[in-house]
């Protein structure tokens, strides 16, 4: 058994290349690996504004994941701070599993927590403020009540107020803090953490675990697997994947779990 890892891939109608990609990959692993599951852990898309906007770019999406979950592959998601507004309707559509923000996974002689990785990042506590609104119920019913161009619009403003802040802000503010991924390890008993949203792929091995921070797609394609225990994550140029496939994948980090 193979479990495939993304996140991050802020697809949207903006970056129909990595569209392309994703649905390749969704192929690719339908075609050649029969024991596949695909986690994808957060930020799948740019922006979601509710599973009641449809459009043909989305559609393109929700067919490759739908070949994916039809073929018999275990598919699950994961919220990121992007698309947390992703409902039970969706999944349905896909044929996705929803699952909570830290999911502990059970392999042969390990255990490994997953998560989209924004609620360690604590040194920001602006962006910590803002999360505890954007992920309240109340919040989400009152934003999901608003017309499609409310919504749109809404989206469209944060991402650039994101921006803006971003700039200002140091790398080291928007990293995790350490202590925050330590002590959720110790909660759920866990060695190994994988998570997304920093944009900084690597593993860091740390005294009492190693946390493996998987890397977002922009000009690259990234790829996690366990299989055994053993993890890697592999990187191909959008460019070169959608003519080589998963071929063209170069693998960049390898540990035993
Ligand atoms: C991160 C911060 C934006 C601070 C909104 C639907 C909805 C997505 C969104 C898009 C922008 C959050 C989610 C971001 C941090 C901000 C603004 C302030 C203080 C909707 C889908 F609900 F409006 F329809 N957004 N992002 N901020 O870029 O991650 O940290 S964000
Ligand atoms: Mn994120």
């Amino acid at each position: 058994m193979r479990r495939y890892f993304i996140s991050d891939l802020h697809l949207s109608d903006k970056r129909p290349d990595l569209i392309r990609a994703f649905v390749l990959l969704c192929q690719q692993l339908v075609e050649r690996d029969e024991n596949a599951e695909l986690y994808i852990l957060g930020d799948f898309y740019e922006a979601w504004i509710g599973d009641d906007y449809q459009s043909d770019w989305n559609t393109t999406i929700e067919q490759a994941l739908l070949t994916v979950s039809t073929s018999g592959r275990n598919l699950y998601f994961m919220h990121g701070n992007r698309d947390f507004l992703i409902g039970q309707c969706w999944a349905n559509r896909v044929g996705a599993t929803l699952i909570k923000e830290q999911t502990c996974l059970h392999l042969g002689t390990g255990k490994v927590l997953l998560t989209h990785g924004d609620e360690y990042c604590l040194e920001d506590k602006e962006y910590q403020s803002f999360r505890q609104t954007v992920r309240s119920p109340q919040w989400q019913a009152n934003i999901l009540a608003l017309p499609i161009e409310q919504r749109l619009a809404l989206a469209a403003q944060l991402r650039e107020d994101s921006k803006t802040m971003s700039n200002e802000k140091s790398l080291s503010i928007m990293d995790v803090t350490a202590a925050a991924a330590q002590q959720s390890l110790d909660q759920y008993q866990c060695a190994t953490l994988i998570h997304g949203h920093t944009h900084r792929p690597a593993i860091h091995k740390e005294d009492r675990y190693l946390r493996i921070v998987l890397g977002d797609w922009d000009n690259s394609i990234w790829l996690a697997c366990i299989e055994e225990m053993t993890f890697t994550q592999s990187r191909c140029s959008v460019s070169d994947f959608l003519t080589q496939g998963l071929s063209g994948l170069e693998r960049v980090h390898q540990a035993p779990i």
